[in-house]
């Protein structure tokens, strides 16, 4: 389950995070146009629905029944979705929450299911006592986690109270799996599965086991659908991600927190020392890694000194397109809305703070109005999901440092990228293996080949490459401190 399917020439994932379902379906036009390879959406299925504090985007974490009414639409809009952006090959993956179930208390779901947490009652699936693990399998007083240290306890008690399904028995299997084949058959691609840490791998992969291949109106027959399983691991617990890479891939959060480091020049840390980034930084391998600056729990309750997002602009740029250049780990990008922070004692008192909308629903996107800041479509980020198709399967080469924070490297031929992350312009003639030729600047321009086009005026303009891959590159100080060049 770890290797994905995507339209040829396209690799990269967004996370349109809290996007309604029609919304996300205008989107994969330009997703499309743009190299995009698949969309990650919230969880899809009926969700509690919280009040105090007032919707927050969490509540999408607590289902309450595998039905399709949600903050982001109906089963019909999800379905139109799907069938839209798979006709325009853009794939659907979804967030895939089966550790658990509600959190304690009793109401109704966003669907009309009425749950009962504290009872272990929902009827809309139906899951009932049995089907969660309770003091026979969770050996704390409290029944939550109460130390990482113990692998049983992670995996069989609760999480912030949610009541955690027992997920090796048959019956719980059936019913997550028949969701998701619910979903493949209607075309969904993938998954990122929820709090992976706090499931058994053997119960993961026997649930997976019971998936149907993936949809054959869109996909190869024989297709099985992708995962990506979220499991937190920073070395310290006794949970490790490498458990879980022979089931699929796995998120590694040390490449946001590492990347955010270098690029912050946080601990000494400097832009030359990612000559040899990835495994030989002791990160997972990156066959096995799915990767991200930051994501949605990062972006809110992560180490804040260290995680780069839409907030610190400049700084997320370069992070980014040193990701995209760079051939590590399957990529996502993460695309946000706004809130308004409320930091005290170094944590964001306000990260609950659900989508822009009012009394619990969601407005429409408009990006860049204030609310919906669309990372994804930031120019300097688009264009580097370009770059970084056109050098697919190309290795790094080239590489050059100043021994500080000045770096750049080439991709066999495809791409070359300089980044200046000091003060002063860099100007040099660079070996760039590129082909001879006039290459456009796409951090700051329209295009990879003259006519550069004008963003705005920002617009570096044409890179001259000789006949022996020598280009006098110039590259500011300041604000997109970068230049990239690609066939
Ligand atoms: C995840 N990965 O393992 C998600 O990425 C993360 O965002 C989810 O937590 C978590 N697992 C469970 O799916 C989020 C919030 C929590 C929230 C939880 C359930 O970060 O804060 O818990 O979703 O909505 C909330 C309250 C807790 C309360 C709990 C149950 O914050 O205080 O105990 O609900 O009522
Ligand atoms: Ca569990």
């Amino acid at each position: 389950f770890g290797t994905y399917y995507c339209q040829s020439g396209r690799d990269v994932v967004v996370h349109l995070f809290e996007w309604k379902w029609a919304d996300i379906q205008s989107e994969c036009s330009w997703l499309a146009e743009h190299g995009y390879c698949a969309v990650q959406v919230s969880p899809p299925m009926e969700h509690r629905i919280v009040t105090d504090p007032p919707y927050p985007w969490w509540q999408r974490y607590q289902p309450v029944s595998y039905s399709m009414n949600s903050r982001s639409g109906s089963e019909q809009q999800f379905r139109d979705m799907v069938e839209a952006c798979n006709d325009l090959g853009v794939y659907i993956y979804i967030d895939d929450v089966i550790n658990h179930m509600t959190g304690g208390g009793a109401g109704v779901g966003s669907d009309g299911s009425s749950f009962d947490g504290d009872a272990r009652d929902y009827p809309g699936v139906p899951f009932g006592p049995f089907d969660f693990n309770g003091p026979e399998q969770c050996p704390t007083a409290s029944g939550e986690i109460e130390d990482y240290g113990d692998p049983i306890q992670v995996r069989n008690c609760m999480l912030v109270g949610l009541r955690d399904l027992r997920g090796g028995t048959a019956y719980v299997q059936d019913q997550t799996a028949g969701y998701m084949n619910k979903l493949i058959d209607w075309g969904v691609a993938g998954f990122r599965l929820d709090a992976a840490k706090h499931m058994w791998p053997a119960d993961v992969s026997d649930t997976f086991a019971k998936l149907h291949d993936l949809n054959a109106q869109w996909f190869p027959s024989g297709t099985k659908a992708y995962v990506y399983q979220e499991v937190i691991d920073w070395g310290s617990e006794a949970v490790s991600g490498s458990e879980y890479t022979g089931i699929g891939r796995v998120t590694e959060f040390r490449h946001g927190k590492n990347i955010g480091d270098v690029v912050r020049k946080n601990f000494g840390q400097r832009m030359s020392y990612l000559s040899n980034y990835g495994e030989g930084w002791g990160q997972l391998n990156g066959l096995d890694a799915f990767v991200f600056i930051d994501n949605h729990d990062t972006q809110r309750t992560g180490d804040l000194n260290s995680i780069l997002t839409f907030r610190q602009s400049n700084m997320y740029k370069i992070a980014n397109a040193f990701q995209l250049a760079w051939q590590y780990g399957h990529v996502r990008i993460m695309s946000s809305y706004y809130w308004q922070q409320d930091i005290q004692d170094g944590r964001d008192h306000n990260e609950w703070i659900g989508p822009p909308g009012s009394g619990g629903s969601t407005s429409d996107v408009v990006c860049f109005d204030g609310d919906w800041i669309c990372e994804h479509r930031w120019r300097q980020i688009s264009n580097m999901v370009r770059f970084h198709n056109v050098a697919l399967g190309y290795p790094v080469s080239n590489w050059w440092d100043n021994g500080g924070d000045r770096i750049a490297f080439g991709r066999s031929g495809r791409g070359f990228i300089v980044i200046n992350n000091e003060n002063g312009e860099l100007s040099q003639s660079f070996s760039t293996g590129l082909p001879e030729g006039q290459y456009c600047d796409v951090i700051t321009c329209d295009n990879n080949r003259p006519p550069c086009g004008d963003s705005g005026g920002a617009c570096r303009g044409e890179f001259s490459v000789d006949g022996s891959g020598q280009a006098l590159i110039t590259v500011p100080a300041g604000e997109d401190p970068m230049v990239a060049l690609h066939v």
